[in-house]
């Protein structure tokens, strides 16, 4: 208890030092005479959170809601005409009628549509920007049996309700509360059964489980990882898991509003500041049909080119080029794995997009290391932060700065109401936002980032600061830009001063030192920042008509910045976009459209690559376009183990390619904790390791003992490959995701609800990480009564229970990794690159059921293209002590299959056989080892059919 309250003040200096308002950059090349943002500018007008506000009015008690008339019967379903039974106008301006349509779009999806009938000043969410579910087949007909789904509703108190008609159970209903339907107000109720089970609304650092009394804030926010606060990304669906009927549904409420949903015992209550009611119910009936149903709508995942699937190394604050190429030379060196080096914001020439410092990143030292990383299979991500650098009209030198200039003669950027450029400010100083609703951006886009691309070639891109985020309040930088270039208010790149837990244990002769100097600190008493501006919510949040008080509305939902003000650090809700929107009504979509942008600007350089991208603000849909990192964590244990619940909600939100900061982002890690961290992300689909501006070197070669634990995962992950990229092509073609929650695998087991300090990988592989310091063994499940599963280490049948706790060794080093039986698993020798491992022979582990069956896939093709031309696909499936493969398609595989391993063989087999020809084999254990195969397959592994019996 006494460790972790000090280590939470370390941490809580650390997150200080980072905010105080001193003007220092530590690693630029900018001379510090340069002015700062003037801190007041970065001040927000403090708002009570609604949700913390004793006195607000619930509207749930005080609206009168509507009454349903005019119903009429459609092909699809119905349309009635709602009416206002009296106006309360709580946190917005009620609209008196409201168009009600009940679509059955098809047998497994209902959409329910409630909007104003009078639409003007009422935002519509466009197709264009998020995909939009459409009815399937003949609008004119449907067979209302065919869908599981029955509404219903109450007309004289309008409310709604959607049944399960199998199980006769209320999925949803809004029944007994009235609606609220406001310009700047819309919320509905639901009820739910005791003990629900509700997973989805994210993007948050949350359990996977939503339980009572969480509350969701869904309004893109850069922010370091706060427990429950808003984050990056929005994702408005939940799913709604019932263990009494063995059924889920999902829930989607397609809309770019701000949101608020809170999650209580019985109910579910979602609120949104604007925009209409666009209801999407899915009804599974297991989770992963309900996944898949509800990800086909917004946008399958994008396949990513094989070698996304290879180790990435990162950090802020590889100084220089050359920082960067002692990095991978000692990744050579330690002979670890080193697919991708990533360079953070130091690369860029003072912090503007499309530029690299002269001295720090000479151009031709920086094509060199390139040239070298390419010519050895290696890739390079470089990151991009979303606005564009406002020069100095008035300095030659700063006004050389092109791509300000090409983009605001094109005048592409956001603006203020007057019309006037929007200026905020970020890392180079004052900026501009491209506004991605204008047709001419993605023009500028493609030449921008073309230009860019022809001298320094890269692999693909990682967008930063995209929600979109501005570290000032409003256009700050509107008559200062003349200032720029400025510093951020803030301080950068202090040294970090906390640890993991129980650092203090394992590493006391530093932490006697460490404590000392933090306690000399603590003694400062550290000002709490006031708001100069700081006025009464009553007379700001008020009640305006049209599309209402934008940038302070009368419900404040609790964004996850100290004033909860919504311009705070980001750009501000009434910034407004080429057609006239505001920021107000899509401020959720900015990092989406632009990734898109980024996307198809990518596909310009090169049409026929897969372009990789890793995206920090993610909305519905964004994983057709981009993969997702967790954004900053910090280097400790609770932080390792919400990684694997916000795995999941991004799964299950169509970004299931997705990894976090391994080692940790802010703080500095440790041995113990790089260790366990190096071996769970070697599971996750998107692997890297990522670290602060100031914290110590965390690269896996900085412990001899994370070396090896590395090395061991890398080298399992390497042999896996084949079987991630079948994964990932599932993913992509049906949605569903690849790292994954028991609650999918085992939908009608209650007693695993909830689990996530375990996942499978696919439907093969179990992961059990220990998540916390100074243990050598770690609990888990094992579920199903019929189920069999190995040790991956030793191949060897375990002897779990279902139900039943089970302790594994896991000293420093290992990670508990299982096979479960009925799956086969194609494998290829790892290589240093994921190049060089395809070049390498095959292998198969077949691991039996109980019954000695199992089944498996491969996919493959040429790992990049974005059309893909010849595929393969291979079926494995064993039964009755022969295994037999067989393939079709045309991508050709010219390594041949080096061995076979079989789990789960009860006795010594006589005899091995590749076809018709006797073979060796080795029998320990209950596992057959096949080796030698080559010489049967030198066509390649799956050119021609076979079978291999024992
Ligand atoms: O305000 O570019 O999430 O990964 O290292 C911090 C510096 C800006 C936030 C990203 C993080 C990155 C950092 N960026």
């Amino acid at each position: 208890m006494i460790l972790s309250s000090v280590v939470k003040t370390a941490i809580a200096l650390a997150m200080l030092g980072y905010s105080a308002a001193s003007p220092t950059p530590s690693s630029s090349s900018v001379a510090d005479s340069h002015p700062t943002v003037p801190n007041e500018l970065t001040l927000g007008v403090k708002q009570v959170p609604n949700i913390l506000n004793e006195t607000a009015v619930d509207a749930n008690q005080v609206a009168k809601g509507y009454s349903l008339t005019n119903v009429t019967a459609t092909p699809r379903g119905l349309t009635g005409l709602l009416n206002l039974k009296g106006a309360t106008n709580i946190y917005g301006y009620d609209f008196d009628k409201l168009n009600l349509t009940v679509t059955y779009q098809s047998d497994n999806r209902l959409n329910v549509r409630i909007a104003p009938v009078n639409l003007t000043d009422v935002y519509i969410l466009p197709e264009s920007l998020v995909a939009l579910p459409k009815v399937e087949g003949d609008v004119n007909t449907f067979e209302f049996e065919n869908s599981d789904l029955i509404f219903s509703y109450d007309s004289e108190n309008f409310g709604f309700e959607v049944k399960r008609a199998s199980t006769a159970e209320v999925l949803f209903s809004t029944k007994g509360n009235p609606l609220v339907f406001s310009n700047q107000f819309v919320q509905f109720n639901t009820t739910l059964p005791k003990g629900h089970q509700i997973t989805g609304l994210g993007e948050s650092i949350h359990g996977s489980l939503n339980e009572p009394g969480t509350v969701k804030t869904l309004f893109a926010n850069d922010v370091g990882d706060p427990i429950d606060g808003n984050i990056y990304g929005v994702h408005p669906v939940y799913y709604d898991q019932r263990y009494d009927t063995g059924t889920t549904h999902g829930v989607y409420w397609r809309t770019s509003a701000i949101q608020e949903v809170v999650v209580e015992d019985q109910s579910l209550t979602w609120r949104a500041l604007s925009g209409v009611i666009d209801l999407y119910f899915f009804s599974g009936p297991d989770p992963k049909d309900v996944i898949q149903q509800y990800v086909k709508e917004i946008g399958l995942p994008a396949m990513q080119p094989y070698w996304a699937l290879g180790y990435h190394q990162c950090r802020w604050g590889y100084d220089t080029i050359d920082d960067v190429k002692n990095v991978v030379e000692n990744f050579k060196k330690f002979n670890i794995p080193l697919e991708t080096i990533w360079t953070d914001i130091d690369y860029m020439d003072t912090y503007k997009d499309f530029t690299n410092d002269p001295y720090r990143y000479p151009t031709d030292k920086y094509q060199q290391l390139l040239e070298e990383l390419h010519s050895n299979n290696q890739h390079y991500v470089p990151i991009f932060d979303a606005a564009i650098y406002v020069p100095n009209p008035n300095n030659a030198t700063d006004n050389a700065y092109t791509p300000f200039h090409a983009g605001n003669e094109s005048d592409i950027f956001l603006k203020n109401p007057d019309g006037s450029l929007y200026i905020g400010a970020v890392w180079p100083g004052y900026t501009a936002f491209p506004d991605f609703l204008n047709n001419k951006t993605q023009e500028y886009w493609n030449e921008q980032f073309k230009t860019w691309h022809d001298r320094i070639p890269f692999d693909g891109i990682w967008t930063d600061m995209n929600e979109v985020s501005s570290f000032c309040v409003g256009s700050c930088g509107s008559g200062r830009y003349f200032d720029n270039p400025v510093h951020p208010p803030f301080a950068v790149g202090a040294p970090a001063t906390s640890y993991p837990l129980n650092f203090n244990v394992t590493n006391a002769t530093e932490w006697a030192s460490i404590s000392s100097a933090i306690a000399a600190t603590a003694s400062t008493p550290v000002p709490e920042a006031t708001s100069s501006s700081s006025s009464s919510i009553d007379s700001k949040n008020t009640l305006a008509p049209g599309k209402g008080n934008i940038n302070y509305p009368p419900y404040a939902i609790n964004n996850a910045q100290g004033d909860h003000d919504l311009a705070t650090h980001a750009v501000s809700p009434n910034a407004t976009h080429v057609d006239g929107t505001v920021e107000y009504d899509i401020h959720n979509l900015y990092g989406f459209t632009q990734e898109k942008a980024i996307y198809n600007a990518l596909l310009n350089i090169a049409p026929d690559k897969r372009p990789f991208i890793i995206g920090r603000s993610t909305f519905a849909g964004a994983g057709h376009y981009v993969g997702h990192w967790g954004g900053d964590n910090s280097a400790d244990y609770d932080m390792m183990y919400f990684s694997i619940p916000q795995a999941f909600s991004m799964g299950l939100s169509g970004v299931p390619f997705f990894g976090v900061d391994v080692c940790g982002f802010n703080g500095n890690t440790d041995m113990e904790l790089c260790s366990r961290w190096m071996q769970l992300g070697s599971f996750f689909p998107f692997y890297r390791n990522h670290n602060v501006l100031g914290a110590i070197s965390q690269e896996p070669y900085v412990w001899e003992s994370v070396t090896e634990a590395a090395k061991t995962s890398m080298n399992i992950r390497y042999l896996l490959l084949p079987y991630y990229y079948t994964l990932l092509h599932e993913s992509h073609t049906s949605g569903l995701p690849i790292l994954r929650s028991f609650n999918w695998e085992f939908p009608y087991d209650k007693k695993l609800s909830g689990i996530d300090n375990q996942f499978f990988v696919g439907d093969a592989l179990v992961v059990t990480p220990v998540l916390q310091p100074g243990v050598d063994k770690v609990k888990g499940v094992f579920p199903g009564t019929d189920e069999v599963y190995y040790d991956f280490y030793t191949t060897e049948k375990q002897n779990f229970k279902n139900d039943k706790n089970e302790t594994l060794d896991a000293p420093l080093g290992h990670i508990p990794l299982h096979i479960r039986g009925g799956h086969i698993l194609p494998t290829q020798e790892p290589g240093y690159t994921t190049t060089e491992s395809r070049k390498n022979p095959f292998g198969l582990l077949v691991a039996l059921d109980k019954d000695g069956k199992a089944a498996g896939k491969l996919y493959l093709d040429d790992g990049e293209s974005l059309n893909v031309t010849e595929s393969l696909y291979v079926d494995f499936v064993a039964g009755d002590n022969e295994l037999s493969v067989s393939a079709f398609g045309d991508y050709k595989v010219e390594q041949p299959l080096a061995n076979v391993t079989i789990l789960g063989v009860d006795k010594k087999p006589e005899g091995v056989k590749f076809g018709d020809s006797k073979v060796n084999y080795k029998y320990e254990k209950g596992t057959v080892y096949i080796t030698g195969l080559e010489k049967y397959t030198k066509e390649g592994a799956f050119a021609e059919e076979f079978t291999v019996s024992w």
